[in-house]
């Protein structure tokens, strides 16, 4: 069967806000262009949720267009409404429902994540497929939470049930614009808790689009609501906001930090985060090197770079070390940059000119940091975001790119010499969201995943997240865990319901 050709110029349908089922204007009628990364055109303006300030009501900032948003997910969160009191299983054929409409506006979406994050469209396919089996995935869940019968001291019954933790404010990235939105939207749904959103500012095209498909899903107003908006305006009034009861974000850690501190101060809501990372992958003398060489590219280079789990630090067994650095070098001038929409692209432009600078700044480190530049390093074209894939070799652990998230493609090659030696530099991080192994020695492998601090382990293999299987960060990666079981429970209360019994058996 021929692969689907994209929409290259798909119109732009929604670009309000999307609030109890309508798309409405913000409240200051102000708005954001989006920009295409690889022709660097707006491709839309967007109405912004911004905060305002009212000086002569009350001193304090308002933010009008969130309060709306809050308003309606929590009043479609009543107890009485008709979200809470329809079947759990009625919950699941909506998102079964949702999941139809997308794989029919599957080219759409596809297409829409390409215009403005500039991944190549056969990835944003990828993307739109992983958000449909997510929610599939949660879809199934929701007749099946249950509690439990727990035989207690005393002439007591005592059961527990599984409650939604109420209204959810969910903050998501631009790096997998509507993979992200299944990824929150599955558990909250499936736990029967309600929405409020916002996409990027860089990325928001997709986002309402989904809030479109999930009113003609059949989902009652106020269950769903997206702001689309800036971070430290419409992002900072939902960690702020003391109506909403949990907070599920996915970004930098530096945002993390702040998203923390507004919970602590404001309503202690809950909170989950899925932050950034450095992860190390591992290659052994054993392994096929050719193979290892593959895999590592693909570690660091899917989604140039722009991934939160990418293996940046490949770790290199000195026997193999400059064959290897050789074979990563040549995959890496291969590899076919170019326009997103085109069949052969492997890699697009960065998403954001400040991205792209930010990726730019840290390989000029490298080198001054005494790192060997082996390709790349440069900003090709002088139209769009576009930076050449990069690869350093003699990097060492002090230096600013074996130690920072650089968030684009580049990959650093580093020298080791036992087992012990390299758990221990993996761990020396902040981060600890992934890892991987690339041996043949399954006890080696073994001994490597029991002792790395990170979430994900992969042996001979990177990045597989699925929707069945945890996925998060230890130390200043996350808080909590997204997929599997684990993510539903993020968005459960525990309640504990004790009754007097006249006796006990
Ligand atoms: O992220 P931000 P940026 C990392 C990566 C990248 C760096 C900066 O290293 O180079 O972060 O990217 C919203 N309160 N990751 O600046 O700012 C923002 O509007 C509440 C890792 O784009 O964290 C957007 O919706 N929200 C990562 C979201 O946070 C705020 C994915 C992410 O933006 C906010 C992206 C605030 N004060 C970047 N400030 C991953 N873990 O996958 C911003 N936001």
């Amino acid at each position: 069967m021929d692969a689907p050709k994209p929409i290259r110029n798909p119109e732009i349908l929604y670009t309000k806000l999307f609030i109890n089922n309508e798309f409405v204007e913000s409240a200051n009628k102000k708005t954001f262009p989006v920009i295409n990364p690889a022709t660097e055109e707006v491709i839309c303006h967007i109405s912004e949720g911004d905060k305002i300030i009212k000086y002569n009501l009350r001193p304090k900032a308002l933010n009008r267009n969130i309060d709306k948003a809050v308003i309606a997910a929590r009043n479609a969160f009543k107890s009485t409404a008709p979200w809470r009191t329809m079947n759990a299983s009625e919950r699941g054929l909506l998102m079964f429902k949702l999941c139809q409409l997308m794989e029919r506006d599957l080219i759409y979406l596809a297409s829409v994540d390409t215009l403005d994050n500039g991944k190549p469209f056969t990835e944003s396919l990828g993307d739109i497929q992983e958000c449909i089996k997510t929610i599939r995935y949660y879809a199934g869940f929701c007749d099946k939470i249950h509690g439990n019968t727990i035989p207690c001291d005393g002439e007591f019954l005592c059961i527990t049930k599984r409650e939604p933790v109420g209204v959810v404010g969910q903050i998501i990235p631009w790096n997998y614009p509507a993979m992200m939105v299944g990824w929150k939207w599955g558990p909250a749904l499936a736990a029967g808790c309600t929405i409020v959103m916002k996409p990027s500012e860089l990325t928001p095209i997709s986002a309402l689009y989904l809030g479109a498909l999930a009113k003609e899903a059949g989902f009652p107003p106020g269950v769903i609501n997206i702001v689309p908006g800036f971070g430290n305006t419409a992002g900072a009034a939902i960690s702020e906001h003391s109506n909403i009861d949990k907070v599920a974000f996915t970004g930098s850690t530096l945002v993390g930090h702040k998203i923390m501190e507004a919970a602590g101060k404001t309503n202690l809501k809950r909170v989950t985060f899925e932050l950034g990372g450095k992860s190390p992958v591992v290659v052994c003398e054993d392994y096929d090197l050719n193979e290892a060489a593959e895999i590592c590219y693909g570690a660091v280079f899917n989604n140039h770079g722009q991934n939160c789990c990418a293996g940046t630090r490949t770790f290199v067994h000195e026997s193999v070390y400059n064959d290897f650095v050789k074979l990563a070098v040549k995959l890496a001038q291969q590899r076919p940059v170019g326009d997103p929409f085109d069949e052969a692209t492997l890699q697009g432009p960065l998403v954001s000119k400040t991205q792209m600078e930010r990726v730019l700044g840290y390989i000029e480190k490298g080198i001054k940091e005494g790192a060997k530049l082996e390709c790349g390093g440069k900003r090709l074209n002088s139209k769009g975001f576009f930076v050449s894939p990069t690869v350093f070799s003699n990097v060492t652990d002090e230096m600013t790119i074996a130690k920072e998230e650089i968030f684009g493609p580049v990959q650093s090659i580093l020298k080791f010499s036992t087992l012990d030696e390299v758990i221990e530099r993996s761990n020396n991080t902040q981060y600890g969201l992934a890892s991987g192994i690339i041996t043949k020695n399954l006890n080696k492998a073994m001994y490597y995943a029991d002792r790395v601090e990170a979430g994900s382990v992969w042996i001979n293999s990177y990045d597989l997240c699925l929707p069945q299987t945890p996925f998060g960060g230890y130390k200043q990666s996350g808080q909590g865990r997204e997929l599997g079981e684990e993510g539903l429970h993020e968005y459960l209360e525990t309640k504990t319901i004790t009754m007097k019994v006249p006796s006990k058996l």
